[in-house]
């Protein structure tokens, strides 16, 4: 059982989640002691200690009470959830954050001799997936009636062996799928990596952490892209300067300072500067220009 005065999260052992979630994690000053089976591992500098685990596990450790919050895929998440209320069962856990990495998309892909014409092409055709649920919830969304075959894996590999028309899986950069002669054809559900936690309130101090927690990482989500912009400039040019600093609206300038004829101006830029907007800021009259990554 998970101590009363202290949380426990759990996250992807290996696998593409496992090295971004323990980095946000650190940054968000999360320090944890591994165990010598290094699946349980024991948070040093706050009480929320780590469970690693395969990632298909994590909602139903969180229904079962082992583990309060987890990283998961949202596609993991909305698949599971929609299993258990199709079972009867609560939602195992829902979405507190959107953590911004593991980005893909589930999505209907084919080979190109099926003329898709929209979602209602794929009427009476069989589709492989790993995500029933899923796609079960899309095709009634979109009034169509298709089988969905059930696979446990190799889902892009389907249409070649004749055992689907069309395949509804996850994509990223679309190489599997060109590599496969498949066609992307519509996207079912946008997905990345989210912090889940229960349905209710937690109590007492570990209601604390859990508010603790999602603020230090929503603050490290806020700052990930942001970059410290230092230069200087004319006193007659900075309005120019100014001007051009990245989505401008956004950036925050923290101060502009200096004597006589020389400002120096400092500004937090919500994205990164690029190399077009620091030669455009050179020719406006700045110099010294430097760039520097926010760390918290
Ligand atoms: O062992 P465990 O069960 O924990 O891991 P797993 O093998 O189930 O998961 P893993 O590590 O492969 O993926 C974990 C999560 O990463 C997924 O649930 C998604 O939320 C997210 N994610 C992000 C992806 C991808 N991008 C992705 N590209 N998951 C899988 N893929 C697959 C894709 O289907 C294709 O087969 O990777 C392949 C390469 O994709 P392309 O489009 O770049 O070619
Ligand atoms: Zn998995």
């Amino acid at each position: 059982m998970i101590a009363r005065n202290r949380l426990r999260i759990a996250a992807q052992k290996s696998g593409r989640l496992a090295e971004p979630a323990r980095q946000l994690l650190a940054r968000a000053g999360l320090e944890f002691r591994q165990s010598r089976d290094r699946l349980f591992c024991f948070g040093e500098t706050f009480a929320i200690d780590l469970l690693l685990v395969r990632d298909d596990d994590i909602p139903g450790l969180i229904t079962q009470g082992a583990c309060d919050l987890g990283i998961v895929g949202r596609n993991v998440l909305v698949e599971q959830s929609l299993a258990a209320r199709r079972a009867g069962a609560p939602a195992p856990c829902v979405e507190l954050l959107p953590l911004g990495f593991g980005r893909c998309r589930l999505s209907i892909a084919a080979p190109q001799r099926l003329a898709f014409e929209g979602p209602a092409s794929l009427s009476g055709q069989r589709i492989a997936t790993t995500y029933p649920r899923l796609l079960e919830r899309w095709l009634a969304e979109q009034q169509v009636e298709a089988t969905i075959v059930e696979l446990s894996g190799s889902v892009e590999i389907a249409p070649s062996l004749g055992t689907a028309d069309a395949i509804c899986d996850l994509v990223s950069s679309g190489a599997t799928l060109s590599a496969n002669q498949l066609e992307e054809l519509a996207t079912v559900l946008e997905s990345e990596a989210v912090l889940v936690g229960p349905e209710g309130a937690l109590a007492g101090v570990r209601a604390e952490l859990l508010e603790d927690l999602v603020r230090r990482i929503a603050g490290v989500l806020t700052v990930r892209d942001a970059r410290l912009l230092m230069l200087r400039a004319p006193r007659a040019r900075i309005d120019e300067v100014r001007a051009l600093l990245p989505v401008s609206a956004n950036s925050i300038v923290l101060s502009v300072e200096g004597q006589g004829d020389e400002v120096a101006l400092q500004a937090i830029c919500p994205s990164d500067v690029n190399w077009v907007q620091l030669e455009g800021m050179k020719r406006a009259g700045a110099h010294s220009l430097l760039v520097l990554p926010v760390e918290r």
